[in-house]
């Protein structure tokens, strides 16, 4: 017995020594067995075929409930409905192809493989003893190599190491293999889905290395965005997505041919170039790499308490701007904070309601080398509204007069880009855009607008994040942009690279094309 102490106290000591075994490892700290299970989870990826990896990874969309109250049970019906609907009724999924994964990137930067044998004998406070083949109390070199393994097996299943000088981001990541994190931020959105997920697969950097990570908050009563939401990034994962969307599109088709809703009258009323473009911009023939499967995505549901309607006049109203700015700052944060990862070298931040973007966008905003820095984004409006309107005014550089009005102002108050209220003569992307102009030029901005936003992680990981409190009298993008700056990054904005957001028709907008059709049937 006193022989067999020795040899696991020698073994243990020398492992210490040698910094190789963590100190409180073996002194379990768990409560119970159950625990201690639970906190390790063995994933065998090197032994699993190409077709068993493609499954497990569209199994990896990991669901991250923290409202109180939802039923599983009830989640599962729901979902299943939302499925059948989404694939046009009939469901043809028995003919959809899928794509077989090779990149490295899909499984790179995870948790190494672990038996769970090993592992338990490492985690069990040490009641193994080792011993030589013929019991001398001599680990043998070929003990000691078995014991090496084992435990970097250990240590590989629980420590990773980073070195974030590799994931610091550069002008040419997709060459350059860097991870990026994609956050969407979903509230009511469930009509806006299939043209946001048609946008991410039509961006061209490598699917293989950006995280999706979405988070659904503060929905109606009734809506349907997570279900939606799951249904669709379960065919993405698999790479069906495009078909069930040839089939809805189709199964549309169909129907709006006998039904001649109201719902589309505005239609009528736009700029006909305007919608053949997106029309042509949708037929386009498909990069090679649309349907592959992003390399994860990950789906939040929190709610963050906004009372303010998603409705389009709602959440204009200048008085609840600074409100609904700052709970979206909290949201924001909280997204980031949950799904960035030391791996990730960018983060692009992205709205789900843009009908025009170039699949290339990270790509050309990447290669301008700023550490913040967002497109120009412009609206299509009816051509009784002028056919066009700049359209994110939370772009802007700075002014003398806008620094005079915020000294004027309390603490606290938030001012809002576009409103009479808040005179501030700032130069705002937006109108600076010349149509015909250089899309690679740059200009150094002060404030940005949330709805595409690329970001090197690393200005996060220094402190940089949205600001759901007054920040030099902004809130939430804006007060990120000023943030940034603060800290010495560099913040810049294309005014001629437009992305197109699309047109939801305000109620007054509503009125107008209403009294239109009036006079038409009377003349
Ligand atoms: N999670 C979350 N997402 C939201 C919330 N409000 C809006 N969103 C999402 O954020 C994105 C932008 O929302 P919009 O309502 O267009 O707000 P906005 O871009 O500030 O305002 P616009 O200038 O009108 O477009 C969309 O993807 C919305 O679905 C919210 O309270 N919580
Ligand atoms: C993926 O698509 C294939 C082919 O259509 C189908 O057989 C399979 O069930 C799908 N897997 C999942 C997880 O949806
Ligand atoms: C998809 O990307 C291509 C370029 O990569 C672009 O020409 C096209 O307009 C994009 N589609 C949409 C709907 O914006
Ligand atoms: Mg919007």
């Amino acid at each position: 017995m006193d022989l067999l102490i020795k040899v696991k106290k020698g073994v243990q000591n020398k492992a210490q020594q040698e910094e190789l075994l963590p100190t409180s490892r073996n002194n379990s700290n768990y409560g119970d067995e159950e625990q201690k299970k639970n906190s390790f989870v063995p994933k065998r990826r090197k032994t699993l075929s190409s077709l068993m990896k493609l499954t497990v990874f569209s199994l990896l969309i990991i669901i991250v409930y923290i409202f109180w109250g939802s039923s599983l049970t009830e989640m599962t019906s729901k979902y299943d409905s939302v499925t059948n609907l989404h694939a046009g009724q009939n469901t043809k999924t028995a003919s959809y192809k899928t794509k077989q994964l090779t990149e490295n990137e899909y499984y790179d930067h995870d948790f190494e493989d672990i038996e769970p044998a090993v592992v338990k004998k490492f985690d069990n406070g040490v009641q193994h003893y080792l011993i030589s083949q013929y019991g001398t109390d001599v680990l043998t070199p070929s003990d000691n190599e078995v014991y090496a393994k084992e435990l970097q097996m250990v240590l590989d299943a629980s420590v990773e190491k980073y070195d974030l000088s590799t994931f610091t981001g550069s002008s040419n990541g997709a060459t350059n293999r860097d991870h990026l994190l994609l956050c969407v931020p979903l509230r009511d959105a469930e009509h806006v889905l299939p043209l946001m997920f048609k946008h991410l697969m039509n961006l061209t950097y490598p699917h293989e290395l950006i995280d999706l990570a979405f988070l659904v908050s503060d929905c109606s009563e009734g809506d349907r965005t997570l279900d939606a939401l799951l249904a669709y990034s379960k065919h993405l994962q698999n790479g069906t997505l495009s078909q069930v969307f040839t089939e809805m599109d189709q199964y549309e088709m169909d129907h709006s041919k006998k039904s001649k809703g109201t719902k589309n009258l505005h239609l009528k009323y736009m700029n006909p170039d305007y919608l053949k473009l997106v029309d042509t911009s949708f037929k386009k023939r498909k990069h090679s790499n649309y349907d592959k499967p992003f390399r994860s995505i990950q789906v939040f549901q929190k709610d963050f308490g906004q009372i303010i309607g998603q409705g389009f006049s709602d959440r204009h109203a200048v008085k609840v701007q600074g409100i609904r700015r700052k709970l979206m700052g909290r949201a924001r944060n909280w997204l980031m904070a949950n799904a960035l990862k030391p791996y990730h070298a960018w983060v692009y931040w992205r709205d789900a309601d843009i009908e025009l973007c170039p699949g290339s966008v990270i790509e050309d905003l990447m290669s301008k080398d700023y550490d913040v820095i967002v497109p120009n984004v412009w609206r299509p409006l009816p051509e009784f509204l002028d056919g066009e309107q700049p359209y994110d005014l939370n772009s802007w550089i700075e002014s003398d007069e806008a620094l005079k009005l915020a000294k004027t102002l309390d603490e606290d108050d938030v001012i809002v880009e576009g409103y009479a209220e808040y005179p501030t003569w700032r130069v705002h992307l937006a109108y600076i855009r010349d149509a015909a102009g250089d899309p690679n030029e740059v200009v150094d901005l002060d404030g940005v607008g949330g709805v595409s936003i690329l970001a090197k992680a690393k200005i996060f990981r220094s402190g940089v994040q949205f600001p759901a409190f007054t920040f030099e009298n902004h809130a939430e993008t804006e007060a990120f942009g000023k943030m940034a700056r603060k800290m010495g990054f560099r913040v810049g904005g294309l005014p001629h690279y437009t992305i197109w957001h699309i047109y939801e028709p305000s109620d007054d907008d509503l009125m107008e094309i209403a009294n239109k059709e009036r006079q038409n049937k009377r003349g």
